[in-house]
């Protein structure tokens, strides 16, 4: 079994968080303030679903699936487009694909070093995001 995700996480460093917002085509004003956030992640399971929080004191993003299951996701607050999602494990790396409008969009989270990991892509953008543990 992979690490567990599991927790609340503090973010220490974001990278191209603006390439990923502008091809997910997120306007100017939003995109200011989203890159001044720190940004904290909680994930919880509870048996087979999982629940991943992204929280901040501008705006939060919460949604929850089961692995291996596709899921309707709207991703209100951010770019608010309808995708059909789904979160699969690739060895230690829980992987989403995230299909809509956007093309090659998705997600990886894993755990290294104790910190939790995240690549956020789309159309050939990749944000790079590291937590810490706070809880
Ligand atoms: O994380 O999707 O944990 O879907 C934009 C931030 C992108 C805008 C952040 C500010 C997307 C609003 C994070 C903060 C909520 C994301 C996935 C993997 C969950």
């Amino acid at each position: 079994m992979p690490a567990s995700l599991c927790g609340t996480w503090e973010m220490l460093s974001n990278i191209n968080l603006e390439g990923y917002m502008i091809a997910l085509g997120i306007g100017l004003s939003t995109r200011k303030i989203a890159l001044k956030l720190k940004q904290r992640k909680v994930i919880e399971q509870v048996s087979d679903k999982y629940v991943i929080k992204t929280l901040s004191t501008f705006r939060n993003y919460v949604f929850s699936f089961r692995v291996d299951e596709e899921f309707d996701e709207f991703t209100k607050g951010l770019d608010e487009t309808h995708c059909k999602s789904v979160v699969t494990w690739e060895g230690n790396r829980m992987v989403c694909i995230q299909k809509g409008e956007k093309k090659n969009r998705g997600w990886a989270h894993w755990i290294e070093d104790d910190k939790l990991h995240l690549e956020l892509y789309c159309e050939g953008q990749t944000c790079k995001q590291v937590f810490k543990r706070v809880a």
